[in-house]
């Protein structure tokens, strides 16, 4: 589901909380912004089909893409959670997760490949991040988990992605 950024509100647009987490993003990102398009909004599932979401949206190269996030909650562990696209920072991920370091989890992202492998190298995202601009290709995004333990997952999270070309 893609919703354009006027339908998550107004209300929300200007909150503090959206302010900021975008103002870090854009600071992590290392730009300005020069000239955005609206962002779009994607529910993102802790249980996709495979491992990874289509956002269906495509990155061209020297375009930064911004990722925030919106709202919900998401499980990747039994034991603990749920959590929102931070994940728990009491546990960063052991060598066999999708972003080994990252906290389990958070919200990750990779371009290009499938929703099963392939594309550029995994990056962490958490609850605001950036696309590096070098990549290009459709965006994925997913919780920070392994492979194998996808099956008891559950919940989602919402994102708001903006394009800005610096
Ligand atoms: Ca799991």
């Amino acid at each position: 589901m893609i919703l354009l950024e006027n339908e998550l509100g107004d209300e929300f647009l200007n909150s503090i909380e959206y302010q900021e987490a975008l103002r870090k993003a854009l600071e992590e990102a290392g730009t300005e912004i020069v000239k955005t398009v609206p962002s779009t909004h994607h529910e993102i599932s802790a249980r996709p089909i495979g491992y990874w979401n289509n956002t269906g949206v495509y990155k061209p190269k020297g375009i930064t893409l911004l990722v925030v996030y919106t709202g919900g909650k998401w499980r990747s562990n039994p034991h603990w959670g749920p959590t929102d696209a931070a994940g728990d920072s009491r546990y960063p991920a052991p060598s066999s997760y999708l972003k080994p370091g990252a906290p389990e989890g958070c919200l990750i992202g990779k371009v290009g490949g499938s929703n099963i492998s392939g594309g550029s190298p995994v990056f962490a995202i958490g609850n605001h991040g950036y696309v590096p601009p070098e990549y290009e290709g459709l965006l994925w995004l997913t919780v920070n988990d392994e492979e194998r333990g996808f099956g008891d997952n559950h919940g989602q999270i919402s994102v708001a992605i903006r394009h800005i070309r610096a």
